[in-house]
């Protein structure tokens, strides 16, 4: 095979990259930045920053450029890849029958590291050039005790940031150092939008940041909570982690990207209508503004992430290791479409311009796509976080009225399973990466001397363990598990018992 030189990806050889490269439809040396978003992760870039690039290419407005910042040493080498390629990226979106589009993003114009400079970000936040603050930072980011919804003043980040406000390590420091400067200076505080999968996305931005602020200046925490604008929102685009292969991927095609990203073609954004200053015109690119999101983040957040927690969980047990292979085993699929009709569906309100039935066989084929390979070890990475948010409160929301929980329930009993024993049924190693890994093992551990002892962690069960119902029937699920590790077995058993 012929090797052809590699081009690297940056300014100035963008117009020397293969045909097969869109390029930005704009001249990037004008555009300036008006958003500061923390958390530059896959999501961030085949979202917002995708619909941002692609909005200064049709309206030309090119004030809307995007200053990444990240805030931990982890941040470091997403800084100094992306540095070296003027913040440049491909995205490459993946269709199902095997075509891919290769789109350059230009919209990031600069990256921050908050561990090495906190006063530059705090003074990019506080700048009157900034509008909007957005936020990637994962469900457990919000810092909140997922069984009361309070803000957790326990954590030692936190402790630090109250006694060091000039160099905060959480994102709740910054945004209350950079509100305090705009206000000092007569400047309006900018927007706060958050764009990660947690239900009232906005409404718990704004309730963890004046937990937090009122404990650093209640004077401000009171301007915060009368001039803050925190519209809620709902995000989706599935984004697997780039491998090896998507690299060599673009290294065939004659250009060096040292971190694209992949993603697949389907892309949704619904945000309430309410910022503070300005705001690009991302409904010119297909964003929707709306009055009240909570309906299509319920949908969004019950059925695709909770799908997602399905698959990864039962499938990482089974052996599968990405959501394509685990949903086209057809017990897979049907278990799968059997949640989300009689546990998740019942518990939704109705979804203006949304056929239900239709957004979940969507679901389910974007999950197929056989050319994401999105792995069981990225949607099981923070299961802690992403069951309390996507799961329990179905299983809660079920329990008020009436309804059906066995498949919820078999989730929690596997998750238990997987979190004691961390390897699958066949005794392959699990790799787990959560916050609460150690705490969710201590107590998933006991389970053989006490089978409801994962229940006894209060900060994720407190309020389903007073539910005589559920406990009995993760009584009887953890049980049968623990007895005969075959997934397949207990979801069939589950489907048999609905058809009698
Ligand atoms: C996934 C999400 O991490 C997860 O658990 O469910 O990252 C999911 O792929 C996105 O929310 C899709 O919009």
């Amino acid at each position: 095979m012929q090797i052809k030189p590699k081009i690297l990806l940056n300014n100035a050889n963008l117009a020397a990259l293969p045909d097969s490269m869109i390029v930005p439809g704009y001249d990037r040396t004008k555009v300036t930045s008006s958003i500061v978003h923390v958390g530059v992760g896959g999501f961030h870039r085949s979202h917002e920053a995708f619909y941002t690039d692609d909005y200064m290419a049709k309206s030309g407005d090119l004030s809307w450029g995007i200053c990444g910042v990240g805030l931990r040493d982890a941040d470091r080498k997403m800084k100094s890849l992306l540095e070296a390629q003027d913040y440049l990226y491909t995205l490459i979106v993946k269709h199902p029958d095997g075509t891919r589009e290769n789109k350059i993003i230009g919209s990031l114009s600069d990256f921050l590291l908050g561990c090495d400079d906190p006063e530059a970000v705090i003074n990019k936040m506080a700048s009157e050039d900034t509008k909007i603050v957005s936020l990637t930072i994962t469900e457990g980011g919000y810092n909140f005790n997922p069984a009361t919804g309070e803000f957790d003043f326990t954590n030692p980040d936190v402790i630090y940031d109250l006694a060091n406000p000039s160099t905060p390590r959480l994102v709740f420091g910054y945004l209350v150092a950079a509100l305090k400067l705009r206000r000092e200076n007569g400047v309006p505080p900018f927007t706060i939008q958050s764009c990660d999968n947690v239900q009232h996305n906005g409404d718990v931005a704004r309730k963890m940041l004046i937990a937090y602020a009122t404990a650093v200046d209640s004077e401000l925490a009171q301007w915060i909570k009368s001039e803050v604008s925190f519209p809620n929102a709902m995000v989706d685009r599935i984004t697997p982690a780039t491998t090896a292969e998507d690299l060599a991927y673009l290294q065939q095609l004659g250009v060096q990207d040292e971190w694209p990203v992949t993603c697949e073609p389907f892309h949704q954004w619904i945000i309430e209508d309410k910022f503070t200053l300005a705001r690009p015109q991302w409904e010119l690119v297909g964003a929707q503004f709306v009055t009240d999101v909570t309906p299509y983040e319920k949908m969004k957040i019950r059925l695709l992430n909770a799908g997602h927690s399905v698959l990864g969980i039962l499938g990482s047990l089974h052996g599968f290791e990405t959501i394509d292979e685990s949903v086209q085993d057809p017990l897979f699929a049907k278990f799968l479409r059997h949640f989300m009709d009689v546990e998740v569906t019942p518990i939704l309100s109705p979804v203006a311009g949304i056929k239900l039935d239709d957004y979940k066989s969507t679901l389910i084929e974007r999950f197929a796509n056989p050319n994401i390979k999105d792995g069981l070890a990225r949607i099981c990475s923070e299961n802690a976080a992403k069951l309390s948010t996507f799961m329990l409160p179905t299983i809660g929301d079920n329990l008020a009225k009436k309804g059906h929980i066995q498949c919820a329930t078999l989730i929690i009993a596997a998750w238990c399973y997987y979190s004691d024993k961390r390897v699958d049924q066949h005794g392959k190693a699990l790799v787990i990466a959560d916050a609460m890994a150690k705490e969710v093992h201590d107590f998933a551990s006991q389970t053989s001397m006490r089978a409801t002892a994962l229940l006894e962690l209060d900060a994720l069960f407190a309020s389903l363990a007073s539910s005589s119902e559920f406990v009995t029937a993760y009584k009887n699920q953890v049980v049968a598990l623990y007895k005969a590790p075959d997934v397949k077995h207990h979801m069939q058993l589950i489907l048999d018992s609905s058809l009698c």
